[in-house]
């Protein structure tokens, strides 16, 4: 197929495996999966040869630190979230050809060997340097392990690579007082040996190879990378001091793993060859073939990797390595105006999407192409969710099939009617309607997921539009000939939407397929007239899309807010303590017990109650502003609560409040009064 001038034989597709520590959110498809998902359909239906590769990212800091927390192994954590990722995927109709893990054999064998291979060849420069080490676990700590305080918000618990309260980045060294979050002990520096990959060696080539030859890169992708480089690339180590992951393949050098995100997109590599061998096919042409496209769907926090580092270790390797032609990264999907946030539960959860909306994987992929961050960051509302699928993809998409297969039943009984002569307007509708399959090809290989979607829907569009001026149901009396054209080119338009809608809504689109009882062979035939022949029966037609009511955007945005609150509450801390009072001070405040004799609500003052109140001498009215807390206040009599027995008279309400009852307010706001532990005499003090 013809792209920038160069005739490619075969497509390897990878995707951003993701780290097995948690699930996946429509920030990770919007961003990545369904993009790259829609244009390997589309490859596909083009006849291309294609590789789509993808896979869970199992080693790393990320993966220790939640088993550390929920006291399992790194693999406990994996095997778990590999199962739900991988199926999440596939029922979404995420089609790779191979989704593995990079705990695998075959990767462990892979990423070594690549590893052996530059450090033989001397690509790598050998460093010591001195690093954070826990003298109670006897071993070196990541940053994420390192936690002191924060030198520019004093925050004392602040991370060796960033503070989570005021947003820095930071270095372990920046932290005072850095101590371990493992054991809690303080930090020691020691000497330790690690390999690098010389970036900055690479420099000159990368300018030529990216900012001289790839100008047609994405800008937020060409920027990013032209900053890098323009300030100065440095050395990276590509070993750790871990004991989970790829073990570094050299003698004296225990203790030490491949670091994750050089094993990791090594995982493209391995992936392939599991899936080949497997199949019982060559690997190598997917990777060291010139003629082999080669695309990276990434998100725009991984650009770095993929289009500085990763490249330059293929490069180091040699061997007919081909390097990215092109990496299509994404900016971020917020959620609700929010940031998708995985620790404050901030997101929508991919398989419990799957379960709590079944059968509407369309509309996810709809919405999530419609608003991808394709340019800047983009956001995703529930109420946005609703409108799109109601108004657009039922209401035009699936309105004008439905229309048009409604009325050849009517007028027909299915059958495709013989068209009469084409009129100006047919013609002008026909050319219109040929040119889509190339106008939506141009935009998918072009990365434009968006515009190719909303092209799609003018073809829908379009549809109705002819539809509905030529009124086939009006016409049907006056001229039946006439009619039989129309209809005629509405089923062309609803088959060429079967084929077209394929890469973005391949379940509706095998449904549609399917109530036209109709074979597609590919992407090109979409652009002759006749996709069904005169005489060819369509099935009575099922609604291909439904309503989105407003209960269920109510429920989800509900699950919003519950986290919302969750976050709340899991933030709360006690209120900083008040200036130092002395003892005379404290002791100018009289707080008694007393027993509750009567407990009313204060008419027109839902807050308020109203206690008659045994003070061991006499009788004292109270009022106190807990009745939201205390619905039922005749429960209260016979109780014991603390007072203050000298609090200056008040009205409230109308009421004169001798005192004031004491309650403690828990973190919720929630009011709860204050009773000794055993009955005590009524009248006596507390101090
Ligand atoms: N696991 C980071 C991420 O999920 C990383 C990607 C690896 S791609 C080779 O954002
Ligand atoms: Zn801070």
């Amino acid at each position: 197929m013809e792209t920038d001038n160069k005739h490619f034989k075969r497509y390897t597709v990878t995707t951003a495996l993701p780290y097995a520590n948690g699930p996946i959110h429509i920030g990770h498809l919007a961003g990545v999966y369904i993009p790259a998902d829609t244009y390997v359909r589309y490859l596909r239906m083009k006849g291309e040869d294609v590789m789509f590769v993808g896979g869970s990212d199992e080693h790393g800091v990320p993966i220790t630190i939640k088993a550390e927390k929920e006291g399992c192994t790194p693999q406990d954590i994996v095997d778990r979230y590999h199962k739900i990722i991988k199926d999440s995927f596939e029922e979404l109709g995420i089609s790779f050809d191979v989704y593995s893990r990079t705990s695998s054999k075959t990767h462990a064998e892979t990423a070594s060997s690549f590893f052996k291979k530059l450090y033989n060849d001397g690509k790598f420069v050998e460093k010591e340097s001195d690093q954070f080490f826990d003298p109670e676990r006897n071993k070196f700590l990541s940053d994420r392990y390192i936690i002191g305080t924060c030198p520019k918000c004093g925050n004392d618990h602040a991370y060796g690579d960033q503070c989570e309260k005021c947003g820095s980045s930071l270095s372990p060294d920046e932290l005072i007082n850095p101590h371990s979050a493992l054991s809690g002990a303080s930090l020691v520096k020691k000497k330790t040996k690690h390999w690098y990959l010389p970036l900055d060696q690479y420099e000159s080539w990368l300018k030529e190879w990216i900012l001289e030859g790839h100008k047609e890169w994405k800008p937020n992708v060409y920027g990013q990378v032209k900053s890098w480089i323009d300030g100065g690339l440095q050395p990276r180590a590509v070993t750790r001091d871990l004991d989970w992951g790829v073990p570094v393949p050299l003698e004296n050098a225990e203790g030490k793993v491949l670091y994750v995100w050089f094993d990791a997109p090594i995982g493209y590599i391995s992936n392939t060859v599991e899936y080949c061998r497997q199949n019982g096919t060559d690997w190598e042409k997917w990777w060291k073939d010139e003629d082999t496209k080669l695309v990276h769907f990434i998100g725009k926090d991984n650009i770095v990797f993929h289009c500085i580092i990763f490249p330059c270790m293929l490069k180091a390797y040699g061997d007919g390595f081909v390097l990215p032609d092109n990496v299509p990264a994404n900016e971020f999907l917020n959620l609700e105006n929010d940031k998708i946030s995985t620790s404050r539960n901030w997101a929508v959860w991919l398989h419990e999407y799957l379960e709590e909306l079944p059968g509407k994987q369309d509309v996810l992929r709809y919405v999530l192409t419609a608003n991808a961050p394709e340019t800047k960051d983009n956001n995703f509302t529930w109420k946005d969710y609703q409108d799109r699928n109601n108004n657009e993809l039922l209401a035009i998409f699936g309105n004008f099939v439905n229309r048009t297969l409604v009325l050849t039943h009517k007028f027909y009984d299915g059958v495709v009617p013989a068209p009469g002569v084409f009129n100006e307007k047919d013609a002008n509708a026909v050319a219109e309607m040929n040119a889509y399959p190339d106008i939506i090809a141009k935009l998918i290989e072009n990365y434009k997921f968006r515009e190719a979607l909303s092209e799609l829907m003018n073809l829908a569009r379009l549809g109705n539009r002819y539809l509905t001026d030529n009124e086939p149901w009006k016409q049907i009396k006056t001229d039946p000939e006439r009619v039989k054209t129309v209809m005629y080119l509405s089923l062309q338009i609803v088959a060429k939407l079967a084929i077209l809608s394929e890469p973005f809504l391949p379940f509706s689109a095998k449904k549609l397929q399917k109530m036209l009882s109709f074979d597609v062979e590919g992407w090109d035939q979409a652009a002759t007239t006749e996709l069904l022949p005169v005489g060819h029966i369509v099935r009575i037609p099922e609604l291909l899309f439904e309503k989105v009511e407003d209960a269920v955007v109510e429920t989800q945005i509900k699950k919003l807010e519950d986290a919302r609150k969750q976050n709340e509450l899991n933030a709360w801390k006690p209120a900083d303590i008040k200036s130092t009072v002395s003892f005379d001070d404290f002791a100018k405040v009289d707080i008694r017990v007393g027993t509750v004799l009567e407990c009313v609500k204060v008419p027109k003052a839902d807050k308020l109650l109203q206690f008659l109140i045994d003070d061991g001498m006499s009788k004292r009215t109270i009022v106190s502003g807990i009745a939201k807390f205390y619905p039922d206040p005749q429960q209260l009599v016979g109780k014991q609560v603390c007072f203050i027995a000298n609090f200056e008279p008040r009205k409230l309400k109308g009421v004169v409040s001798e005192g004031m009852i004491l309650s403690a307010e828990d973190k919720d706001g929630k009011l709860v009064l204050l009773s000794p532990r055993d009955i005590v005499t009524p009248g006596c003090s507390v101090g």
